[in-house]
């Protein structure tokens, strides 16, 4: 199931929408019909679904429009629960879905009420109870609407990603490298994606290992501070990685012309790996001006110094576990 949280519609106030379907109403055009009784209650009809479908039309766009919780893989869950109360949402789209049920059921017997007299007068009066009862139903869901409102302002920084790609999630700290990596090891542009609390987004850039597509993803602000720095939202913000991520590739610089000691380094990768929990390829960049004895594999970014041996170590963690996919 495709995810697109950039697709969610805008949302209409109450009086927006009586608005435009009082308008569509009033825009009908009275038949001609032999019978004079006849004619105006086959207009009064006409606009009566006229307004319904009007209703209808806005109504469904939102059900159709937000995402459905069941269908949401773990990451675009686990990122929509930080952002969203779950259970207002359920209860919005719940509300949007009996007014537009309640709308149609009235429309249906007012209809029926129509066409059981021949007394003008009664049809004024039937109008003026469907009027009455249509700008009732949609006023009664206006906190649901302001709800999902401002629930799309939120939403829309969930990316649309793919999660069920092969994914490589980059992490290390700031400057050591890591745009440069990806750009690097990918093909093509990197597309930027907007996320939750960070402003510059999320890079994905795409490789092919073997017959498979894999995607690399580049996180500023996200996996490059100790993470006790974080509040509650943003960990969970960076947890939700953990549905997205097949593999770390974590980038240390041990030149520390990044601005950071490779100690407090050391300690950031402790800290990913215990908290994504998650198959790690560790690098040292910026081997062109300082290498040091580790048992990490050394490449330059910049200057595309072994990265066909990163790439051969990506490709033996796709094909040894790139089935054991968790979403
Ligand atoms: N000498 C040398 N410099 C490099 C290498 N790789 C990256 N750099 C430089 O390091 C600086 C930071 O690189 P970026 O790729 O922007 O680092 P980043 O980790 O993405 O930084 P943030 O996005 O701020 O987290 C840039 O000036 C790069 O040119 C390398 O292999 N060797
Ligand atoms: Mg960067």
């Amino acid at each position: 199931m495709e995810t697109s949280f950039s697709r969610i519609p805008q949302v209409l106030l109450p009086k927006e929408i009586l608005d435009k379907c009082f308008r569509r109403g009033k825009k009908v055009e009275m038949a001609k019909h032999p019978d004079r009784v006849a004619a105006v209650r086959n207009w009064d009809i006409a606009k009566l679904k006229a307004m319904e479908k009007c209703a209808k039309e806005t109504l469904e766009r939102y059900l159709k429009g937000f995402p459905d919780l069941r269908t949401l893989d773990r990451f675009h869950r686990e990122l929509f629960s930080v952002l969203v109360d779950e259970n207002a949402y359920r209860r919005a789209l719940g509300s949007v879905k009996w007014a537009r049920d309640s709308i149609v059921k009235i429309t249906t017997s007012t209809v029926k009420s129509l066409e059981r007299t021949r007394d003008t007068d009664e049809f004024s009066r039937i109008m003026n109870s469907y009027f009455g009862r249509f700008s009732s139903f949609i006023d009664q869901i206006g906190d649901d609407l302001e709800f999902l409102r401002e629930s799309r302002k939120s939403l829309v920084n969930i990316p649309d990603i793919k999660t069920e790609v092969y994914t490589i999630v980059v992490a290390g700290f700031p400057n050591v490298g890591k745009s440069e990596l990806v750009k690097a090891i990918s093909t093509g542009k990197p597309e930027v994606a907007p996320y939750p609390f960070t402003t510059k987004g999320i890079y994905v850039g795409h490789m092919v290992i073997g017959n498979e597509s894999v995607q690399v993803v580049d996180t500023p602000g996200l996996l490059d501070r100790r993470l006790e720095e974080r509040n509650r939202m943003e960990r969970q913000a960076i947890v939700a990685l953990r549905y997205l991520a097949d593999l770390v590739l974590f980038v240390l610089d041990p030149s520390e012309t990044c601005g950071y000691r490779l100690d407090m380094q050391l300690s950031l990768l402790e800290e990913v790996r215990r908290f994504l929990e998650k198959d790690m390829i560790v690098v040292e960049n910026k081997m062109d001006i300082f290498v040091r004895d580790s048992e990490y594999l050394k490449i330059s970014a910049k200057e595309r110094i072994n990265l066909d041996l990163l790439i051969k170590e990506i490709e033996k963690k796709v094909t040894g576990d790139g089935k054991d996919r968790n979403t």
